[in-house]
C-alpha cells in the first residue's frame, strides 16, 4: 500500500509503507521489527536539494567531523539518528584529484567508531584510509588522505567501517558523499558545462522518534529517501542533459533504479570514467555501489525516478517512487551524447601472476564467511605482491545475494557465471548471485599495506563476511 501526496510542489503529509508489511524479513536470526512504524514523511514534493558541500580550497580540504548521536532531520521530521550532521548523510566532500582531504574526526557517539573512504585510490595505512584504526569514545583522530594528482573523477563516500556496529552506525545517519572534480571535462565541449546532481539513496525505519539502530531488519517497511528527502523534485528542461552522481550511501538495501519512459546514458561507474558509453533502461545499485549517469530532459511533463522490485535472495524491496521529474522550460536541443571518457584500459590475462578463489557462505544463525572463516582483523587472509595484477574467482554458495567490495584498487569483472563480461570501465563493487562465479582481475600498484574486501550488506559484513588482503612488496 502506498500513499502518495501531490507533487504540486505543496507540503503533503505522505505515509509511505515502502513494504507490504509485516517485517518478515530474516536476516537469519534477527528478529523482525514488524511493529516498527514507518516514518510518516513531513514533506514531500519539495525541490531536490543538494546536501551540504565542503569544497577543497588551494589543494586542501580541511575540517573537522562530529560524530555524535543527535536530532537529525529525515523528510521534514525531527527523528534521533546516528549522524555527521543535522541530516541523515554527511556533508558532501568536493574535492580535486592530486588534493589532499585532512579531516579531524570527534566521536561523540558512546561507541567506538571510524571512516573508510569507499572508492578512494589513496594509501591504506597509517591515518589514511585504514579501517583497522578504531577511534574510541570521547576521543579525536586526524586523517590525512592524499589523493593521487591521477585518482579518477567521480562519486565516492565516506562511512563508519567500525567492525560489528557498521550496519547501525551508517542506519543512523554515518555515512555522506565524495564528488572527486573532473568528470565534467571528459565529455565532449557542449556537455561540460552541464548541471551536476548528486542523488545519494538512503532508507530510514523509525520506531517512536528515533532512527531504528538496535533491531535493524532490512526487509521490513522503510522510507527511501533521496538527499534525505521524500519523493523530491527535480527540474530540468526539455533537452537539457543533467550530470547525476547516483550513490546508494545506505546500510544494507538494494535500488534498481530506473526513470519512466526513459532511459541512462552511463559514462561512469563506481568513480571509473567508462571507456565505453552504454544506455541502461536501469542500473542496479547494491549498497556501496555509484553510478554517473546522463540524464535528458524529457518532453515537458512529470516523470518519475523509482526503484523497481527486487528480489535479492532473502530480502524483497518494492517498487518504490524515489523522486519526480519535472520536464520545464524552454526545449534546448540535446548534443550528441558521448561514446567514450577514457581509453580503454583492460587488464590482460598475460599480466596475470596469481590465481585464487574466495567462496561467500553462511549458515543459518546469522554468521557469514569468506572460504569457511569469519573476519578476524589480526589474520591475514591474502598477500598479493605489490607491482603484480591477480585474477580472483569469486562464488557465492549461500541462497542469496553478496555485493562483493574490495578498498584501495578498483578491477575489471573478466566473466560472469561462465560467460565473458564485456567490462566498460573499472569498479569496485559487484553483485554475487548464487551459484554464478565472478571473475575478476586487478591490479595492486603502487599502495602497500593491509586492507579489506568483503560483502556490502553491512549486516553480513558485521556478522563476518569480511577478509583481509595484505600488499606487500
Ligand atoms: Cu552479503
Amino acid at each position: 500500500m502506498r500513499v502518495r501526496g501531490a507533487l504540486a510542489g505543496a507540503t503533503a503529509l505522505v505515509l509511505l509503507l515502502a513494504g507490504c508489511g509485516g517485517g518478515g524479513g530474516d536476516e537469519g536470526g534477527s528478529t523482525a521489527n514488524a511493529d516498527a512504524a514507518p516514518l510518516e514523511a513531513a514533506e514531500s514534493g519539495q525541490p531536490l536539494a543538494q546536501p551540504q558541500e565542503l569544497r577543497s580550497t588551494d589543494g586542501r580540504l580541511q575540517f573537522d567531523l562530529v560524530a555524535a548521536d543527535q536530532r537529525i532531520a529525515v523528510a521534514g521530521t525531527d527523528v534521533d539518528g546516528r549522524a555527521y550532521d543535522t541530516a541523515i548523510l554527511g556533508p558532501t566532500l568536493v574535492v580535486d584529484p592530486g588534493d589532499t582531504i585532512d579531516l579531524t574526526l570527534d566521536n561523540r557517539l558512546g561507541a567506538h567508531t571510524n571512516i573508510h573512504f569507499h572508492g578512494m585510490h589513496v594509501s591504506p595505512e597509517g591515518n589514511g584510509d585504514n579501517i583497522f584504526l578504531s577511534v574510541e569514545s570521547g576521543e579525536q583522530f586526524a586523517y590525512s588522505l592524499p589523493i593521487p594528482e591521477d585518482h579518477p573523477p567521480g562519486t565516492f563516500w565516506y562511512h563508519s567501517h567500525a567492525h560489528t556496529l557498521s550496519e547501525e552506525q551508517v542506519f543512523g545517519g554515518l555515512s555522506g558523499v565524495i564528488v572527486v572534480r573532473g568528470l565534467p571535462a571528459l565529455l565532449p565541449a557542449e556537455l561540460q558545462s552541464v548541471d551536476e546532481v548528486v542523488l545519494a539513496l538512503k532508507d530510514a525505519q523509525v520506531t517512536g522518534s528515533e532512527i531504528e539502530v538496535d533491531n535493524i531488519d532490512s526487509n521490513a517497511r522503510t522510507l527511501r529517501t533521496v538527499n534525505g528527502q521524500s519523493l523530491p523534485v527535480q527540474e530540468i528542461a526539455p533537452g537539457e542533459v543533467q550530470l547525476w552522481y547516483l550513490a546508494n550511501i545506505g546500510a544494507d538495501i538494494w535500488y534498481d533504479v530506473e526513470l519512466e519512459g526513459s532511459s541512462f546514458t552511463v559514462v561512469g561507474e563506481d568513480g571509473n570514467p567508462t571507456w565505453r558509453v552504454q544506455d541502461a533502461d536501469h542500473v542496479l545499485l547494491p549498497p556501496g555501489k555509484r553510478y554517473e549517469v546522463l540524464v535528458t530532459g524529457p518532453a515537458e511533463g512529470d516523470t518519475t525516478l523509482r526503484t523497481r522490485r527486487y528480489e535479492q535472495g532473502d530480502d524483497t524491496y518494492p517498487t518504490t517512487d524515489l523522486l519526480t521529474l519535472r520536464s520545464t522550460g524552454t526545449a534546448a536541443p540535446t548534443p550528441a551524447m558521448p561514446t567514450s571518457l577514457v581509453p580503454e584500459a583492460t587488464i590482460p590475462e598475460s599480466e596475470v601472476v596469481e590465481r585464487r578463489t574466495f567462496t561467500f557462505s553462511e549458515d543459518e544463525s546469522n554468521h557469514f564467511f569468506i572460504n569457511d572463516k569469519e573476519f578476524d582483523p589480526d589474520r591475514v587472509d591474502v598477500r598479493p605482491r605489490l607491482g603484480t595484477a591477480e585474477e580472483w574467482t569469486l562464488r557465492n554458495t549461500s541462497d542469496e545475494q553478496h555485493p562483493f567490495h574490495i578498498h584501495v584498487n578498483d578491477f575489471q569483472v573478466v566473466s560472469i557465471g561462465g560467460r565473458p563480461y564485456d567490462a566498460t570501465g573499472l569498479q569496485d563493487t559487484v553483485p554475487l548471485l548464487p551459484d554464478r562465479d565472478v571473475v575478476i582481475r586487478t591490479r595492486f600498484t603502487d599502495f602497500p599495506g593491509k586492507f579489506v574486501f568483503h560483502c556490502h550488506i553491512l549486516n553480513h559484513e558485521d556478522n563476518g563476511m569480511m577478509a583481509v588482503a595484505e600488499v606487500v612488496r
